[in-house]
């Protein structure tokens, strides 16, 4: 397969122009990949839902506009400024396809998931791999009650998730360097750990679309782009999946990408974030901050690549 150049949201903050990903991969270019459709009703999906004290974000919140107005989500364009295209993405309805090692496969309604789960606030830092940061509240569930509904089979190890692909809204689907569906995936001890998290709303309000509305992954003491948008199937395996920049880019992005300032990209450092809105530099912690929750999830890994 040739190689071209391409640079693309991995290319160092700190050179801000975004330039096109490199790689000339054949693209799948994904039908009206299926969300299959029933009416949600949006406002609900946020609104009051109690703020969690469990983890302290321990710095002041983003400020709304920037968190929703500095954005990566490739199918709508490669730069930050895809608020406005991604108004064209189709939320409503929704449903999520449940597949693979699970008791009975089956497709379910997002506002029927949002009837069995509780609703609550967390504020959480959100680390880029690219070195910005922002601290915001997510309204959502435990990304392990999704994974309860889901009724795994006990040989699963790992999920997987995909994001919508829809040709007709999404202009980045035509970039053929890239594998689309963007995809993800986690292990089953992972996605069972309390920090995984299922956002449906952000800043008491429905989930903006170019923040991966209607549902989305937060992951946050891990590279943002663990994190996958408008997720529209969940899968169940014992295989490990290649991850949507794993694929793309394997010598710099790795399955695990859990956060570690002294574990450098191979083009730049990690050791300092900057925060949107006032763009101080900050350091970075080990794991974002979160390593006495989720450290223990890596014990006895000597030779996994945990750190991007
Ligand atoms: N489907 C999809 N999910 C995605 C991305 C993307 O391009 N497409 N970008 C990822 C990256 S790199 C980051 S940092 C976060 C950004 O989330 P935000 O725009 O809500 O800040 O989304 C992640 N999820
Ligand atoms: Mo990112």
């Amino acid at each position: 397969m040739h190689i071209k150049t391409v640079r693309g949201w991995e290319v160092s903050d700190r050179d801000a122009t975004p330039e096109a990903l490199m790689l000339g991969r054949r693209t799948v270019l994904a039908g009206a990949a299926g969300a299959a459709m029933l009416a949600v009703p949006l406002a609900a999906q946020a609104q009051g839902a109690p703020r969690s004290g469990k983890y302290d974000a321990g710095r002041e919140l983003t400020a709304e506009r920037d968190a929703t107005t500095y954005n990566n989500y490739y199918e709508f364009g490669t730069d930050k400024s895809i608020s406005r295209a991604a108004q064209r993405l189709p939320i409503a309805p929704w449903s999520i396809k449940f597949e693979g090692m699970v008791e009975t496969p089956r497709t379910m309604d997002l506002d029927d998931i949002l009837k069995r789960v509780k609703l609550e606030e967390r504020v959480y830092r959100h680390r880029c791999v690219e070195g910005w940061a922002m601290t915001v509240p997510w309204t959502g569930f435990p990304m392990k009650d999704l994974v309860a509904l889901a009724g795994p089979a006990s040989g699963a190890r790992y999920v997987v998730m995909e994001t919508l692909a829809d040709p007709k809204t999404m202009p980045g689907l035509r970039i053929s360097t890239f594998e689309w569906p963007y995809v993800e995936g986690v292990t089953m001890a992972e996605a069972n750990n309390d920090l995984a998290f299922i956002a449906t709303g952000l800043y008491g309000k429905a989930l903006p679309k170019q923040n991966g509305a209607p549902i989305r992954l937060v992951l946050p003491w891990k590279y943002g782009f663990k994190s996958v948008k408008s997720i529209v199937k969940m899968t169940f395996t014992d295989k490990r999946p290649t991850t949507f920049w794993e694929g793309i880019q394997p010598q710099e992005y790795g399955f695990w990408a859990n956060v570690n300032p002294d574990v450098p990209h191979p083009r730049w450092s990690q050791a300092t974030e900057r925060l949107l809105g006032d763009n101080q530099r900050v350091p970075t912690r080990i794991y974002n901050g979160y390593g006495e929750f989720v450290a223990g999830l890596y014990a006895g890994m000597p030779n996994e690549k945990l750190f991007i």
